[in-house]
């Protein structure tokens, strides 16, 4: 090959990686109307490493849920002062926290993340939680549920993430809510949340009742 063909046939490759290096850069696009682009993903946090979100693992039982933002509400209800419902814009407006939790799922994967959102606490101060309250039903939008004990989403400053290592949460990770519970097993944490109710009554959600511990503490049994 003559020189000058080379040299043009080099430049055209170099044009080319530049080209698709920039298409394939990590870039976020809005689904449904949710403006999630412009985000720079958090690899650090407090001298943290965070496991990458390509690099997380992901289940669930009927596959990613797609949340439209701007219809969206968050009804909590059941044993309060106040029923509510709540918008996606109301939700970011309350203060927001952020901690490094790891997520553990009994099957035995996991990762670390920095998560972001509202304390479940906050948000039951303004609903005015009743004496007799005892459990938190999470409901999902696959149909999934799960509970909690309401003293240990209080005592162990439980939150509702929006954001995970600085990243709007993506629809496969559940937007547009993900319960951070803390030192339990994954599948505590409900995705896509859109109901939260208070009840004095013992629940069981959709793995507990098929055998999986109420409990759930990631030291302790998967079974009961
Ligand atoms: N709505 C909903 N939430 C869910 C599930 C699900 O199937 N539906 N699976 C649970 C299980 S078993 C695990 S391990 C975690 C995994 O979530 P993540 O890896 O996206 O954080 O989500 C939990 N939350
Ligand atoms: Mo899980």
């Amino acid at each position: 090959m003559k020189p000058i063909r080379l040299a043009i046939l080099c430049l055209c490759l170099l044009v080319l990686i530049v080209v698709s290096g920039c298409l394939s850069a990590p870039q976020r696009s809005a689904v449904d109307g949710n403006e999630t682009s412009n985000e720079v993903e958090a690899t650090v946090y407090n001298g943290i490493e965070l496991t990458p979100i390509d690099k997380q693992g992901n289940n669930a039982i009927k596959g990613t849920q797609y949340v439209d933002r701007n219809t969206y509400r968050l009804q909590i209800d059941g044993l309060v002062e106040n029923p509510t419902e709540l918008t996606y814009d109301q939700i970011l407006e309350y203060p927001s926290t952020s901690k490094v939790v790891d997520m553990n799922c009994v099957e035995g994967w996991g990762f670390i993340a920095k998560w972001t959102g509202v304390l479940v606490e906050t948000l039951f101060n303004d609903v005015v939680v009743k004496e007799n309250a005892t459990t938190v039903i999470f409901y999902c939008a696959d149909g999934y549920s799960t509970s909690h004990d309401l003293n240990y989403l209080l005592d162990n400053d439980i939150m509702l993430a929006y954001r995970i290592n600085d990243v709007t949460l993506p629809p496969d990770r559940g937007f547009p809510l993900q319960l951070v519970a803390e030192d339990k097993y994954g599948y505590k944490w409900a995705k896509w949340i859109t109901g939260i109710e208070l009840t004095d009554a013992e629940y069981s959600g959709y793995w507990e009742s098929r055998g999986y511990s109420n409990r759930a503490d990631f030291w302790g049994p998967a079974f009961e």
